[in-house]
């Protein structure tokens, strides 16, 4: 199948019937299509850093930043430029090739705090690392400044189904995030956009959220699936976690009606055993994110991911990426020219030119 042979016209109906597969059979086609279009054995890594903080005016009955909700996250100041690069250096230097910019922000206003984060994006891309942003719902002239700055990817979920949209948010609907990513999509920067699973929706929901992305007239580049991370004092603290294998289907699903798009295991990840991840990374996962911090949740420490991604013999992807089978000393950089090309193999190239000065 190649680009232009994506399809774009699925119906509920067959979705849900890739969803209802037998497991095996998921898995088996799943696995199948990642493998025609990916790598198959290398994972994404993408760190997150919450550049500001809490305080946000919108009501998501998920999230801890929300002000309408007593939670142990309050508002703080927003981060300087130089704290956000010295966090992208030190991900950077664990293996990190993506790092994505994070805002309690209902929407983009022109200012100052708009300004720095465009000089964040400018200074994450000078340091040889794709950047992404997630600040809320943004318009065109926004979105052309983020581009002209360099972002490659930009953030903005649709959570969950049109229908059940209602039910979690109030404050803003399902169109204006849809415009969001039209005028994203419209400046070249890379559209990121998936949801989260686990704050009771049904089956159907979750697959209507799939089929709206993937009948888009472009997939988006990446699809990240979270599962609920229910946090106390929001509206969903005493939701049900989901069972892992709902979370498996999700991203075979995914990974079967957007071949080419990079699916994240994203939020969730600490309530996973390896075994459960591993199972999301042969439904298609090929991302995840990467560091101790989500933006104001725990995620798995770097070293445990390390070691996972060793024992199932997965690499990092990209030019940057540490070598995971390596207990040694090298500089990250002469660990990632090990890791694409073995040890011992001493010249430059094109893939890891980039860090091996
Ligand atoms: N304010 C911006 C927005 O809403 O687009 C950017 C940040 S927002 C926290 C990014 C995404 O994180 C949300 O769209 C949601 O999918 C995810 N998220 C937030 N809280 C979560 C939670 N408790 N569990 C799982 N995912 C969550
Ligand atoms: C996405 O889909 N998941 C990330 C990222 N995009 C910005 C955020 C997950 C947040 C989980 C709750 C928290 O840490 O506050
Ligand atoms: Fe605000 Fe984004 Fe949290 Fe919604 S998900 S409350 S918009 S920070």
């Amino acid at each position: 199948m190649s680009a232009d042979t994506l399809r774009h016209d699925w119906s509920i109906k067959e979705a849900l019937a890739i969803h209802e597969l037998p497991l095996m059979s998921l898995l088996f086609r799943a696995q199948g299509v990642h493998r025609e279009h990916h790598t198959h054995d290398t994972v994404q890594l993408a760190t997150l850093v919450s550049v500001k903080t809490g305080g946000c005016p919108e009501d998501c009955s998920y999230c801890p930043q929300s002000s309408k909700y007593d939670t142990a996250v309050g508002a703080e100041r927003m981060l300087a430029v130089d704290e956000v690069v010295a966090r992208a250096r030190a991900a950077k230097s664990k293996g990190a090739t993506r790092f994505c910019m994070g805002a309690a922000w209902r929407e983009v206003k022109d200012g100052p705090a708009f300004d720095r984060v465009v000089d964040m994006v400018r200074e994450v891309k000078s340091i040889g690392m794709e950047a992404c942003c997630t600040l809320g719902m943004l318009n065109e002239s926004q979105a052309q400044r983020l581009k002209a700055a360099g972002l490659d990817m930009y953030n903005h979920n649709l959570d969950t189904s049109k229908e059940f949209y209602g039910s979690i948010i109030q404050t803003r609907t399902y169109d204006d995030r849809l415009r969001t990513l039209d005028n994203v999509r419209a400046a070249g920067i890379g559209v990121c956009c998936g949801g989260i699973i686990g704050m009771g929706e049904s089956v159907k929901d979750r697959i209507a959220m799939l089929v709206t992305l993937a009948n888009m007239a472009q997939h988006p580049s990446s699809v990240p699936i979270n599962a609920l991370v229910p946090v106390e004092g929001t509206p969903l603290e005493n939701q049900q976690p989901v069972e892992p294998l709902e979370l498996v289907r999700m991203i075979a699903t995914a990974r079967v009606l957007m071949p080419k798009s990079t699916v994240r295991l994203s939020a969730g990840r600490t309530k996973l055993s390896p075994e459960a991840q591993l199972l999301c990374f042969m439904a298609g996962a090929n991302s995840i994110f990467y560091g101790e911090k989500l933006l104001t949740t725990p995620n798995p420490e770097a070293d445990e991911d390390a070691e996972l991604l060793r024992k199932a013999g997965l690499r990092a992807a990209g030019p940057t990426t540490v070598d995971f089978s390596l207990e040694n000393d090298l500089a990250p950089t002469a660990n990632a020219h090990n890791f694409a090309h073995g040890e011992g193999y001493e010249k430059s190239c094109a893939s890891c030119e980039l860090d091996a000065e």
